[in-house]
């Protein structure tokens, strides 16, 4: 039975069931009860595995097509009407001729199947910064999984009204064909559809499409930022907390510093850090400040790696009510294991692809390398007590950082809300050896928003740049590298909660509690002011970590322009990054 009398809502479900034609179509209601019933019915059929109940309440295993595990970057697109609003760093595809494409893949594609219709919120319904969505999908997975990681729940429908103000979502897995495989999205229709794929990054439509593909065009039509970051909260001993977002490409450790444990004497000392999100921001300004809110309601976390020791609070995440995708079976006693998570992999169990699998003589890793856990929130032992706080955390600090061998310092602030912006725009990570052949290449990635950014990214960086007259008090923008290395290629800085002296440094700056040097990139720490009692880090090295090459970053700048050029087709650098490219220039000139 229909849960809503919303004409607008009841007519595009007519038009998407016409199309796709299932046997038939199921009101997704969020109660305990039908979610429950739609894990034994996954069971029944093979789609989930039921894993150790004892050890693992509510946890479940899922196995996705080895063809499919992963975002396809390369399909995806955004069909807004004209070329130029998906800009250069975007696959475009006119709206008709994309719809009029897919269509025909759509044509009948859950013939046999159920509808479910999937009503959800990005962050608390009612809420300021709430917004909906209704996802339709062939795929039980997909429910679980939108049931973690948003909020699934018939309230959607109050929220909506009778106003066609939501994200009309479509996704089918189809024949799982990587060939028709397409993440379209319509930011002008408010629509996404997507098809041929079953993993999370592609069809869980509340995360990378709607959270930051859709929202940055929405937010840049309504003035504010939908953002690739972690939100995290330091609270001093005085029981006084700061927050601050970070955004970082993958593989840089967003998760782990979202849920970092700051190290053992700070802990005696009795300063928290709190998980407010570890992927998604959404940023807003209010009375002249920037508040943040986790649109999310759960962590879709990469497994391998991590650990007791790399994120105990992420691993404690995964204890209950988890969906794990291709990671190890252990047939012993039915539960996970991964590259990364302890030195004792099981002999007897199954592979990600459920082949006989035994850790102890196998040549091949057992959990595939994107494997996944996806955990609700509330399982968090950091989640912020603040984290559903409905108007949102005040920002105190944005970080940007990446992956740099050498070019970037451990820490260094910007001059201000523009120099922070030019920052965040030429952020770039280096490849490393696991990931591809070339080794170093730099791969540019502005504010960790390449593959997210629904809209053209100088414009982008337009709306960043205009943000500050909404601002009173603007926060301090630094940027971050925890991946110097030294000459044998090992990194020098320890990482992990050891950072956590480095988030203090910025508190410190943003307080004006302590001074800086000025470089030619930026304001960096005196060293004496990190503090490093504890760390195993001597001065020495600290020192070391802090310098800036002047004739590395004259190749830097050679790259920043290099990776400008692409945006020269539609003019849109903004003239404020401009300037600031070409006061870097003139100061490394005559450092
Ligand atoms: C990502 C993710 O790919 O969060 O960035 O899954
Ligand atoms: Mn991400």
């Amino acid at each position: 039975m229909a849960l809503t009398a919303n004409k607008i809502i009841l007519d595009w479900i007519d038009e998407c069931s016409a199309l796709t034609k299932p046997d038939k179509i199921v009101w997704i209601d969020g109660s305990e009860e039908q979610l429950e019933a739609l894990r034994a019915e996954a069971c029944s059929t093979g789609e989930l595995i039921k894993l150790n109940q004892e050890k693992l309440p509510g946890c479940y295993l899922h196995r996705s097509d080895p063809t499919d595990v992963a975002r396809v970057e390369d399909r995806t697109f955004i069909c807004s009407k004209s070329e130029r609003d998906a800009g250069p760093t975007n696959n475009w595809k006119a709206p008709d001729e994309m719809y009029a494409q897919l269509s025909e893949i759509f044509d009948g594609a859950m013939k046999g199947r159920t509808m479910y219709v999937i009503p959800y919120s990005m962050f608390v319904v009612g809420s300021p910064f709430a917004k909906y969505g209704i996802e339709l999908t062939d795929s039980i997975y997909v429910v679980l999984s939108m049931a973690i990681m948003t909020r699934v729940t018939s309230k959607v429908y109050d929220g909506i009204g009778d106003s066609g103000d939501f994200i009309r979502g479509l996704h089918s897995k189809a024949q799982i064909d990587p060939e028709k495989r397409y993440i379209a999205h319509f930011p002008e229709d408010n629509t996404i559809w997507s098809v041929n794929s079953g993993y999370g990054g592609n069809v869980l439509l509340g995360k990378k499409c709607f959270a930051l593909r859709m929202a940055s065009v929405l937010g840049k039509k309504e003035r504010w930022l939908a953002e690739h970051m972690l939100i995290l909260g330091i609270e001093n001993p005085q029981g006084k907390t700061k927050y601050v977002a970070a955004a970082f490409p993958s593989a840089c450790g967003k998760t782990n510093l979202a849920m970092l444990i700051p190290p053992e004497g700070y802990v005696k000392d009795g300063w928290k850090v709190w998980t407010v999100g570890d992927d998604i921001a959404w940023v807003r300004p209010r009375n002249g400040k920037l508040y943040a809110v986790n649109p999310e309601n759960g962590f879709f976390g990469v497994a391998p790696g991590t650990s007791e020791k790399s994120n105990p609070n992420a691993l404690v995440s995964t204890k209950r009510n988890t969906i794990f995708t291709n990671v190890v079976q252990n047939l012993d006693d039915n539960t996970v294991w991964w590259e990364g998570m302890d030195k004792n992999p099981p002999e007897n169990a199954l592979d990600w692809q459920g082949n006989p699998w035994n850790g102890k003589t196998a040549s091949t890793k057992g959990a595939h390398p994107n494997s996944r856990f996806t955990a609700p929130a509330v399982n968090c032992p950091s989640l912020s007590p603040k984290w559903e706080k409905e108007d949102g955390v005040p920002i105190a600090a944005f970080i940007f950082g990446g992956r740099r061998a050498k070019t970037a310092p451990l820490v260094y602030q910007a001059r201000g809300w523009e120099h922070g912006v030019f920052i965040g725009s030429i952020m770039g990570s280096e490849t490393t050896a696991a990931a591809t052949g070339e080794v170093g290449v730099t791969r540019r990635d502005p504010m960790a928003m390449l593959p997210f950014c629904g809209y053209d990214m100088g414009d982008y960086w337009f709306h960043w740049a205009e943000m500050w007259n909404d601002l009173d008090r603007i926060p301090e923008i630094f940027n971050v590298n925890w991946f110097r290395t030294d000459d044998n290629g090992d990194f020098i800085w320890p990482g992990f909660g050891e950072n956590f002296r480095v988030l203090e440094w910025i508190l410190k700056r943003v307080a004006g509690e302590v001074g800086m040097t000025d470089s030619p990139i930026g304001y960096l720490p005196k060293p004496e002011d990190i503090n490093l009692d504890g760390s195993g880090v001597s001065i020495g090295t600290l020192k070391d970590l802090l310098t800036v090459d002047t004739a590395l970053w004259k190749d830097e700048v050679k790259g920043i322009k290099e990776f400008y050029k692409k945006f020269e087709k539609n003019n849109t650098i903004p003239e404020a990054l401009k300037k600031q490219l070409a006061t870097l220039e003139e100061r490394l000139a005559n450092a």
